[in-house]
């Protein structure tokens, strides 16, 4: 028997009761519900193939093609491996694989002329300790701004590209991919699904904002920074091997720790799922 139960004050629910294998229909609803409701949704105690994997993620949409191509999974492009190739050949660290996902909050997909709906990953390996991914509601960003910062955001867009901010950001990419132009998208938007407005907003691939001169648009990048956690809207997940987790990017942030010990994996299947154009 399905159920529901919240993790979060806000955000962040548990299913259980379910095999995604053979889950029916109202089933399927059950979960999409309390997704739109919760915006981060774990699944305990899967076990899946690779293609078992990929069918229950089509559930949600089509999936995209991650631009990362190196970190593609050899035997479905449509899947992302996090955590794997972590030692160059010469038995140095690579950071970029070690610490994907967690330098700093942000939301998947930015870059993208429709930014991914969702992002899902399924645990296949996880270390003895630490390796936590953190979560926070970009409603409540939203909820939090002033009136008047409301007002001046309402009509600006950020421009988004690739690892805009980060030091080596374009580094997971091949060379030829690197030179993407950038997608505009508005500071305020609209949740497609559920009506609900939002700070959409992502410092770590924002380049800048659109039509303001280089000193007003970092000062307001730095403004809103602040805005993107609030206390009591956010979710740490404790990953278990088996667990399969999916979050909405148009209505929450995350990021991952990156502090687990480098010598034990952490191994996840990923997948991005596309929103309606
Ligand atoms: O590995 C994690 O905890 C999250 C990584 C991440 O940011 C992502 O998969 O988009
Ligand atoms: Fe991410």
């Amino acid at each position: 028997m399905i159920q529901v139960r919240r993790l979060g004050p806000q955000i962040g629910a548990e299913i259980t009761g379910v095999d995604v294998r053979t889950l029916d229909d109202a089933s399927f609803d059950t979960i999409y519900r309390a997704w739109l409701d919760y915006n981060v949704i774990v699944i305990r105690d899967q076990k899946l193939t690779l293609p078992e994997y990929v069918r229950y993620s089509r559930r949600f949409g089509p999936l995209e093609l991650h631009p990362s191509k190196s970190t593609r999974h050899p035997q479905a492009p449509e899947v992302t491996f996090l955590g794997v190739n972590k030692f160059d050949a010469d038995g140095k660290l690579n950071m970029r694989i070690y610490r994907r996902g967690a330098g700093g909050w942000h939301t998947d997909g930015s870059y993208e002329q429709v930014p991914f709906k969702a992002t899902q990953l399924y645990a296949v390996a996880i270390p003895s300790r630490g390796g936590d991914t953190y979560f926070a509601s970009c409603y409540a960003s939203y909820a939090a701004l002033p009136d008047p910062l409301k007002q001046r955001l309402q009509g600006l867009r950020g421009a988004y590209v690739y690892g805009a901010r980060i030091k080596d950001g374009e580094a997971l990419l091949n060379p030829e991919d690197r030179k993407a132009p950038p997608a505009l998208h508005p500071l305020l938007r609209t949740h497609p699904e559920t009506g609900r407005p939002v700070l959409y907003f992502d410092p770590n691939k924002l380049q800048r904002i659109d039509g303001l001169s280089h000193e007003d648009s970092e000062r307001l990048i730095a403004e809103l920074r602040t805005y993107m956690v609030q206390q009591g809207a956010d979710y740490t997940h404790q990953w278990r091997k088996g667990d399969i987790v999916i979050w909405d990017n148009r209505c929450s942030y995350h990021k991952a720790a990156g502090d687990y010990p480098p010598e034990e994996d952490r191994i996840h299947w990923r997948v991005s799922i596309k929103d309606a154009a």
